[in-house]
């Protein structure tokens, strides 16, 4: 008898799409999205076709493993009881040695967006204080310069996009990386709404713009300093909102009188006319909205170019109304959940930035075991060489995943995690707040276990040689412990008794769908902030004015960009055949222009290199960047399976700390040459 299941793809992707599995004699006959979704209506991306080969995909890792060298390949087949027994030796020596668990170090992010998987953290911190990589290789930057504006973060449902006459994209390439919501935007578009796009790149959604700026990596707070220059000189201001509501208008507007517009089309590469038709278009067309990408907070000054591009919209009074605002991102919906505690500055515990491997390797006491989870540091951080080396002088590396990740090659101890289908858990949408129910829909394959059963196992382990050792709960099925975890905040919430009730319903968590109506702004001033003493306080100007930009030099004089492909979600789905087909060999776009200059021909072997490593790609001649724009897909390795990311060095951000503990990562601050090898 076939049996259909109800899904969700629990991936760090906005749509949280449900599935239909199907599912006849314990295998996973198809997957389909659920047209009951309200918010795909039934549509998935083609990752989420893909789920269903890498369930079965040959490269799954099926039983624990043990590598007897780091990065040898010499792998050995170990029960999980074993595996499990030398870990809880080895935390308890640690113990033992050092007098605390300082040397224990997780290191753990979003593979799954599952609640269950926050059992790892529950599981760590149950044993006393250890080493906590914290904050985000993603957004943290652009969170903060909006909790510097406004206080909070919020934003408004994806489908206020509805009620927008204008909608500027600016830095995200939705058509790619957030499919769904191009429904909203074509709906607006068809409604009469000009679409802009603002990208280096001229994506698939810029193809489908009414209007598109190509701008230079790193430039957007110029842009935005430009833009808000033409709105005060043709005064196309909000001054009741900018009189009653913001704080530091005087220095701003003292400030934006000095900016010079020719110096700005220089570094935005956007012509003066141009600066002048987009800031009529925003200063005129009511409501206008702009969506904040993460591409636009990957660099050096990101967080006061998202802080300019914020004050657009404080400068037109495009806050707290229906189609206006700014769409970035908020944590509100997991205040419902527990959040995922890495994004917690407070956490209590020795901590160091996300992606910080040199550092890693230096503190006192040393890092001697290394539990990872839900994370590819050694394919997605920057300066996946000296991951790589860090890991290797780690005396214990765990981790727990699908596949042999890059990172997993580097690890003592590979733990195999189930699939999706192969657990019950709850996800919640950071995008669109629906919070829906993972059915387990097959028996988990070979000896895979979910992260909750890994660190429950472990812990009875740890209780057998050390009782009190760790307090994780081993008494508590799966489902009691998600049950204990959800009952707090989030069954009154959604006036439930029990997460399992979830099951055919579609809710979402209740947040308000336009924020700001109240125009109260929990910063200091408690108005918006153009002048923020707290900005100031960070070492960074309290006006949002950008530092300059950086440019290629000599030896490395063209920008590498790293853009995501819609075959691939970060590192994940390399094991699936179909998607791999449809992206290709790894790529790198180069324009005709730069192409000539270097003899480079369409399909041509080319080494990229820069002081951090090499990589050899194919060349597609690609007018779609600018002539010293080079781009490769993230998350892609090259013909010898090298990560992209061995090009990109650590460089921090300007901002991150204050809501996530830790600065974000530049990774478009990164500069290569070329040379072709036939
Ligand atoms: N298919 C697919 N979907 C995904 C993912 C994936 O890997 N694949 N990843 C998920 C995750 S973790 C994330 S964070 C999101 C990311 O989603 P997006 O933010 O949409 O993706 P990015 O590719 O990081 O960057 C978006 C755009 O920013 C542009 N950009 C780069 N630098 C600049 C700049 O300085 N200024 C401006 N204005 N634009 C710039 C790039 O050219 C790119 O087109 O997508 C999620 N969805
Ligand atoms: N060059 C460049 N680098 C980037 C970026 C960029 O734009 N350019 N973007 C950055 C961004 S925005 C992000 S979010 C990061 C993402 O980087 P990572 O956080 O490292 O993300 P993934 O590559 O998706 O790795 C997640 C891993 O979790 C595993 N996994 C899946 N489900 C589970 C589960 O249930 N349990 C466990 N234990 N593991 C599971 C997957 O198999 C996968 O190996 O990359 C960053 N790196
Ligand atoms: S990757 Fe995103 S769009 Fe694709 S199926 Fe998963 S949640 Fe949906
Ligand atoms: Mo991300």
């Amino acid at each position: 008898m076939t049996k259909v299941y109800d899904n969700v793809c629990p991936a760090d992707c906005p749509a949280s799409c449900r599935l239909l599995t199907e599912v006849y004699e314990g295998r996973i006959m198809s997957i389909k999205g659920d047209k009951q979704d309200p918010y795909t209506q039934g549509r998935i991306c083609a990752k989420g076709y893909a789920h269903l080969e890498r369930v079965y995909s040959s490269d799954r890792v099926l039983y624990p493993l043990k590598q007897r060298r780091k990065g040898s390949g010499d792998w050995e087949r170990v029960t999980w009881e074993q595996a499990l027994t030398e870990i809880a030796e080895k935390l308890i020596s640690i113990d033992e040695e050092y007098g605390n668990l300082l040397p224990v170090c997780l290191d753990k992010y979003l593979g799954t967006m599952g609640i269950l998987s926050q059992s790892v953290e529950d599981f760590f911190d149950s044993m006393g204080k250890i080493t906590a990589m914290i904050g985000t290789p993603c957004e943290a930057t652009g969170m903060d310069a909006l909790m510097l504006n406004y206080g909070a973060n919020k934003k408004p449902v994806p489908e206020d996009m509805l009620n927008s006459k204008l909608i500027i994209i600016w830095g995200s390439n939705p058509a790619w990386t957030a499919p769904h919501q191009m429904r909203y935007i074509f709906e607006a578009q068809e409604q009469g709404a000009q679409i802009i796009v603002i990208d280096p790149v001229f994506t698939a959604t810029a193809a489908r713009s009414n209007l598109y700026f190509q701008i230079r990596p790193g430039s957007d707070g110029e842009l935005a300093l430009g833009l808000a220059k033409v709105l005060l000189e043709e005064d196309l201001l909000d001054h009741d909102f900018i009189t009653n509501y913001t704080h530091g208008w005087s220095e701003y507007r003292n400030y934006l009188t000095t900016v010079d517009l020719k110096y700005i089309t220089e570094v935005t590469g956007i012509s003066i006319d141009g600066i002048y038709a987009l800031a009529r278009l925003y200063g005129t067309i009511k409501p206008a909205t702009i969506w904040i990408g993460f591409g636009s907070q990957r660099t050096l000054n990101g967080g006061q170019n998202i802080r300019a591009i914020d004050s657009l919209a404080a400068l037109t009074g495009n806050i707290g109304r229906e189609g206006g605002n700014v769409h970035y991102l908020t944590y509100e919906p997991w205040t419902y959940t527990g959040t995922f505690k890495g994004f917690n500055k407070d956490y209590n515990h020795r901590t160091i930035g996300t992606g910080r491997f040199a550092e890693l390797g230096t503190l006192d006491p040393p890092i001697e075991f290394l539990w990872i989870a839900g994370r590819n540091p050694a394919a997605q951080d920057p300066d996946t060489t000296t991951v790589k080396q860090t890991l290797k002088k780690i005396p214990m590396v765990v981790v727990a995943d699908q596949v042999l990740t890059a990172t997993a090659l580097m690890a003592d101890y590979v733990l195999p995690v189930a699939s999706l289908f192969e657990f019950e858990d709850i996800v919640i949408s950071f995008w669109h707040y629906g919070v829906a129910m993972n059915e387990q829909a097959i028996a988990p394959l070979g000896e895979c276990k979910s992260d909750y059963q890994i660190m429950r196992e472990l812990s009875l382990n740890l209780q057998r040689f050390k009782p009190g050792f760790s307090h994780f709960p081993t008494n508590l099925e799966a489902s009691e412990w998600l049950d204990q975890k959800l009952q707090a905040q989030f069954y009154g919430e959604l006036g439930i008794t029990h997460y399992r009730e979830l099951r055919d319903r579609y809710v979402r968590v209740n947040l308000s769908s336009v924020p700001w109506q109240d125009h109260q702004f929990p910063t200091p001033s408690g108005k918006y902030e153009f002048f923020s003493q707290r900005s100031l306080e960070r070492g960074i100007l309290p006006l949002p004015i950008p530092g300059t930009s950086l440019t290629g030099i000599e030896s490395y004089p063209f920008r590498l960009l790293s853009v995501r492909s819609y075959a691939n979600l970060n590192s994940q789905f390399r094991n699936s055949k179909r998607l791999q087909h449809l992206d290709g060999r790894p790529t790198l776009f180069i324009h005709p222009k730069l192409a000539k200059l270097k003899a480079i021909e369409e399909g041509d072997n080319v080494k990229v290199y820069n002081l951090f490593g090499e990589l050899v790609l194919r060349a597609a001649l690609h007018q779609g960047q600018p002539c010293d724009i080079v781009v490769a897909y993230a998350g892609r390795t090259d013909t010898n399976l090298e990560e992209l990311n061995t090009l990109i060095g650590m460089s921090e951000t300007d901002l991150g700390e204050m809501t996530t503990g830790s600065k974000g990562m530049s990774f478009t601050n990164c500069f290569v040459n070329l040379v072709r090898m036939g």
